[in-house]
């Protein structure tokens, strides 16, 4: 993280840390701005840009739905095998047995 907006008094307080830890993890597991209006209502979720940190430290029920989109399913394609093929061309992969050691 770059805490450098925390040397500035508004910045550095709980509710300033937890928006911007929450939003940047919300980043890294996938999701976007709900909202990049700094000077509207806020909505209620750390993925929105707001001027008013008080109501925007945690996920809603948005972000939650999101990551159920993303996540709770199997996937139908996978390219592990590309990737054994590119650092070991030797495994054979139509014998390969789930739970096998590789
Ligand atoms: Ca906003
Ligand atoms: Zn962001």
């Amino acid at each position: 993280m770059n805490d450098s907006y925390f040397s500035t008094r508004q910045y550095n307080t709980p509710a300033w840390k937890r928006l911007v830890m929450c939003q940047e993890i919300g980043h890294v597991l996938g999701l976007d701005h709900q909202d990049e209006a700094f000077d509207n209502t806020p909505m209620g979720t750390c993925m929105d840009y707001s001027s008013e940190p008080n109501p925007n430290q945690y996920p809603n029920q948005h972000d939650y739905d999101m990551l159920a989109s993303l996540y709770s399913h199997f996937d139908s394609t996978t390219t592990l095998a590309q990737l054994d093929a590119t650092v070991n061309p030797d495994i054979d992969h139509d014998n390969k047995k789930p739970g096998g050691k590789k």
